[in-house]
């Protein structure tokens, strides 16, 4: 274990770890079970379109959730893209910013404008106190994300959208597995879009799904989602394709049978950070509420740099040194991105909790890819940080002693991830 800041990689110590430590690790169902599966398909021939295994998942995911229906998509994503268009919203659509930029996307593919929304710094979702000032002639709808699996304030938002007839869609690509008043995520709201992908806390390498109550939407989307095909040869509505294919529902059935190991080694990594952080000055775990159900997927900090000294993005790059790819999840927030940022001068969009959290997040390897050893490990490096933080600081901040170091981290990360630039 590393004592004292000499020791940390960035000022020249040796990484702690070999090989990088990843926020994303996939979640990984039995191997055998998955295999056989493959083969059987292979003999079948039955590679998509609404094939055995498409429809044995969705029945599953159905019942798991206790929602009336279950339609796969090829990626969350374009599920998002599906509901919105099948739920016809159009104008305005209120949704918050901190979320991952395919929330926003979804609609502006569609040329519907995204107004975003501040968040609640307790629980990271959408603020309902802040929608009501926002609604306009145009709005249609509201999007509210369940962030880290954390539900929004489901109540408060179904009063605000009942009360202006607004259409409610939730963003649930973390809720998978979760519930809000002792009710599974997915059926609430007009629908409510999974993501499966490989990152999240159920996958199917790459999927999504649409869950809802509501059986004519469901009978849209499935329309949509198949070119608008009602039998062969006749189209009678328009469509995309965002069916999932076989391989993928497979894998989600053979993960689906190890939910319950995933959510028990997420649940144990959690405790661990949560024991190893508890006394650290500045460094706050988020929390769950153990009353509901919840996968713990996400191990996210909160960094006070007013007590730590050294800022969150220092900390990041103290940690990519040592090979633990810390992720600044969602950072900058979407209104920070293009397009939105130009069509939106920051003297109209006053976001403050948005700001101030995406300046302060930072998002630790979890999953069943880690384990209490790596974990001890990791919060030993935090915990060096923030002890030495001022000193840490001061040196980071003197860029020529470091400057070295730095590129090295760069061009390490860039390799691990090759879609993202990681300062
Ligand atoms: N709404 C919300 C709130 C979302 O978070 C997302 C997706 C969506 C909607 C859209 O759903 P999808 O269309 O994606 O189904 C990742 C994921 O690609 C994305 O699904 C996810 N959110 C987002 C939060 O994270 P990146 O660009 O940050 O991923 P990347 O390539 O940097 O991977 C993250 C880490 O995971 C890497 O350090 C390596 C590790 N990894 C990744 C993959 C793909 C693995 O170990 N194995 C793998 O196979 O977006």
């Amino acid at each position: 274990m590393k004592e004292n800041i000499d020791d940390l990689a960035i000022f020249g110590g040796t990484p702690t770890f070999q090989e990088t430590l990843h926020v994303g690790r996939p979640n990984l169902g039995d191997r055998e079970r998955l295999l056989k599966r493959i083969n059987d398909m292979l003999d079948r021939k039955w590679l998509s379109n609404n094939g055995p295994y498409v429809q044995e998942f969705e029945r599953r995911i159905s019942d798991m959730i206790g929602v009336k229906n279950c339609i796969s998509m090829c990626n969350g994503t374009v599920a998002l893209e599906i509901a919105i268009r099948s739920l016809e919203l159009k104008g305005e659509v209120i949704l918050p910013s901190f979320t991952f930029v395919a929330t926003a996307h979804a609609l502006q593919w569609q040329e519907i404008t995204p107004v975003f929304c501040d968040i609640d710094p307790k629980t990271h979702t959408i603020d309902p106190s802040c929608i009501e000032k926002m609604i306009t002639p145009r709005t249609t709808g509201i999007i509210g994300v369940h962030l880290w699996g954390r539900p929004c304030d489901i109540e408060a938002l179904e009063e605000i959208a009942a009360s202006h007839r607004l259409k409610l869609l939730f963003d649930a690509a973390h809720g998978f597995g979760c519930s809000y008043k002792g009710r599974m995520i997915g059926s609430f709201g007009s629908a409510e879009v999974f993501s499966f992908h490989a990152t999240k806390f159920f996958n199917t390498c790459e999927g999504g799904a649409i869950a809802t109550n509501d059986d004519d939407l469901a009978g849209k989307i499935r329309l949509m989602k198949n070119f608008g095909f009602s039998g062969y040869d006749n189209v009678i509505y328009i469509g995309t394709n965002g069916k999932m294919n076989e391989f993928s529902a497979l894998m989600g059935l053979t993960n689906l049978e190890s939910i319950d190991e995933f959510i028990a080694v997420n649940f144990g990594n959690y405790r661990c950070y949560e024991q190893e952080l508890r006394d650290l000055a500045g460094v706050t775990l988020i929390n769950y509420d153990q009353r509901e159900k919840c996968n713990y997927q996400y191990v996210v900090l909160e960094i006070d740099e007013s007590i730590t000294h050294v800022t969150r993005d220092q900390i990041v790059d103290i940690l990519r040194a040592e090979n633990v790819l810390a992720r600044r999840y969602f950072y900058p927030g979407c209104h920070r991105m293009e397009p939105y940022r130009s069509y939106f001068p920051h003297a109209r969009l006053v976001l403050p909790e948005t700001e101030r959290l995406a300046n302060r997040v930072l998002s630790l390897p979890a999953g069943t890819a880690v384990g209490p050893d790596e974990i001890r490990k990791i919060c030993q490096i935090m915990r060096l940080a923030v002890v030495y933080g001022l000193e840490a600081e001061e040196r980071l901040s003197s860029h020529v002693a470091i400057a070295p170091v730095i590129k090295h981290i760069n061009a390490g990360a860039r390799l691990a991830s090759p879609n993202h630039s990681p300062l």
